[in-house]
């Protein structure tokens, strides 16, 4: 995006001392959010969410050190926005694992502050002719990323054409913890899960999810909050949810850390996904003109 077109967009949409637009790494545009709540940022590369710092506390989201700031890549880190499908394509594994909007670039349609101080962006992305080859289908995408007590990612999904289609996706959020063996997740004890690791084996949950070698699981029929409890940081993450049946948690631990270029080899020790998804069974069925609406909210308080 040039000089000018940034200009543009914080004539428009920019909110003073709260909302601004800039060039970050990769000469990519994003949005600063800054209030008495804290911070964010947002690249509309992806509509993702690359950061969020609650007031006087350290960083919410992890993000890669190798992480690839790059038109058509995805950004290791903060919440991609994984749609119309979750992980890979169910029938063709040529496409894009977890869709394309994800590596696409997004337009800003409104920004505003609320009434209690917090700091709304919204972003939109339709159907193109690139989208077309790869999911034949018309759709609108709005994502509200709201910097308040919490921050809150709304990704609304609506059928804008005239066929129904069916989709899946996440809010794919990567967290950024003290140690693997200094945090356990609670609010999934037993769940059932499809465990990604033995080809999808169903089990169920016992007690917190700890974290002592690779994880990758679908935990279904899931609408609690989650909390990711880090005893090495001293603070909780609590991660509630709305219109979402399915939780995923991911850490890819030594070797796949190790195989990703994105990724460095001992950052699957700070991280942990938790994400809020409609995948699996979830799956949401999208009649003309209907719309479908995912949101996780996300909240840091000091454990004492
Ligand atoms: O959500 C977990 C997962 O689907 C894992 O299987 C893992 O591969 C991860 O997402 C990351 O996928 P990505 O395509 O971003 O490398």
């Amino acid at each position: 995006m040039n000089a000018s077109e940034l200009a543009t967009l914080n004539q428009t949409y920019g909110i003073q001392d709260q909302l601004a637009f800039k060039e970050g790494l990769g000469g990519l545009a994003i949005a600063a959010m800054q209030n008495d709540y804290g911070e964010a940022t947002v690249a509309l590369h992806g509509g993702h969410v690359l950061s969020f710092r609650p007031r006087g506390q350290a960083p919410v989201l992890w993000l890669s050190r190798h992480a690839r700031f790059e038109a058509g890549r995805a950004i290791r880190g903060g919440i991609p926005v994984c749609w119309p499908w979750f992980a890979d394509h169910p029938a063709d594994s040529t496409k894009p694992a977890h869709g394309f909007v994800r590596t696409a670039v997004w337009s800003v349609v409104s920004s505003e502050t609320s009434t209690d101080g917090g700091t709304r962006l919204t972003l939109t992305i339709a159907e193109r002719e690139a989208t077309k080859e790869l999911w034949p289908h018309r759709f609108r995408l709005t994502l509200d990323v709201t910097l308040a007590d919490a921050l809150q990612v709304k990704l609304t999904a609506t059928n804008t054409g005239a066929q129904p289609f069916t989709c899946t996706g996440a809010l794919h959020s990567y967290f950024s913890i003290s140690s693997v063996a200094d945090v356990r997740i609670t609010g999934l004890d037993g769940c059932d899960y499809l465990d990604k690791v033995e080809q999808y084996r169903r089990k169920v949950q016992q007690g917190a999810v700890t974290i002592k070698n690779e994880i990758d699981r679908i935990y279904l029929d899931t609408t609690g909050a989650c909390v990711i409890e880090d005893s090495g940081m001293r603070r909780r993450i609590a991660i509630a949810k709305n219109g979402s049946r399915t939780t995923v948690v991911w850490n890819p631990w030594i070797e796949k850390a190790a195989a990703m270029k994105d990724f460095g080899d001992d950052e699957y020790q700070t991280m942990v996904c938790v994400e809020t998804a409609n995948a699996a069974e979830d799956v949401v069925a999208l009649a003309p003109g209907e719309s479908h609406t995912v949101e996780a909210d996300i909240r840091s308080e000091a454990w004492v």
